[in-house]
């Protein structure tokens, strides 16, 4: 039973990093959170992390509208996404190296195949994950994932570092969005009717991460191809 004054005082339970028990919420017919899923990895993500971004570091890329994002982008696999002012799209180069994106590190296909297994899509294959630097205030406007060639596979998302506000829609854009707080280890995974959802984040909260500090870092793998 749980009693008042049971939490030892150096235990802050709502601090961003604060243990989550394993748990699963669905968030729509083909939608999970998968609550502190990448907590056993982050020691072997992050130091991958690092080796992507010498190569690839993150940049504020334009809209087609003209818009600097507010999120950095970078991207590793054999396709990274991409926006100018002539549109979204994935390609095998790096714009601003003229390079092949770097591999995807095996942690993170692991990763992101175990987690859409475990969300009833098994042997997922992504050959793009796109990875989003948030600084506080940073933020993800309203969008579908559309760029892809299909979608009979799904969207398996990474949370890392500072706590966000994820909203999730319908498949119109003025449906109503629920609220999905996101900290850092979980993993979102969506695809089959959802996959085409409207959603977004809400400016990131000031705050410092215990690891991370003052970012928060998301992964999104997909198959673009
Ligand atoms: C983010 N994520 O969480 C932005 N898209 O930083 C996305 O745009 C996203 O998390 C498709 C599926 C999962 C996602
Ligand atoms: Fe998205």
């Amino acid at each position: 039973m749980h009693r008042k004054g049971d939490t030892p005082a150096t235990l802050d339970l709502f601090a961003d990093d604060a243990p989550q028990p394993p748990s699963t919420e669905q968030i729509g017919p083909a939608s999970y959170v998968f609550r502190g899923y990448a907590l056993p990895v982050v020691d072997r993500l992050l130091p991958a992390l690092e080796a992507v971004l010498q190569t690839a570091p993150f940049r504020n890329m334009v809209t087609p509208g003209g818009f600097t994002m507010s999120v950095g982008l970078s991207s590793c696999g054999a396709l990274g996404w991409t926006t100018d002012r002539s549109g979204y799209q994935y390609s095998a180069l790096d714009p601003q190296t003229d390079q092949p994106w770097p591999a995807m590190p095996q942690v993170f296909r692991d990763l992101a195949q175990a987690a859409a297994s475990d969300a009833g899509f098994a042997d997922f294959e992504p050959d793009a994950c796109l990875i989003n630097r948030y600084v506080p205030g940073a933020k993800m406007s309203l969008h579908q994932d559309k760029n892809e060639h299909g979608y009979q596979w799904p969207v398996v998302s990474v949370s890392l570092g500072l706590p966000a506000m994820f909203l999730f829609g319908g498949l119109e854009r003025s449906d109503k969005t629920q609220k999905v707080p996101l900290f850092h280890g979980d993993v979102v995974v969506w695809g089959g009717e959802d996959r085409l959802r409207f959603h977004g984040v809400l400016p990131i909260k000031q705050g410092s991460h215990s690891l991370l500090g003052e970012q928060r870092i998301n992964f999104t793998f997909r198959k673009a191809r």
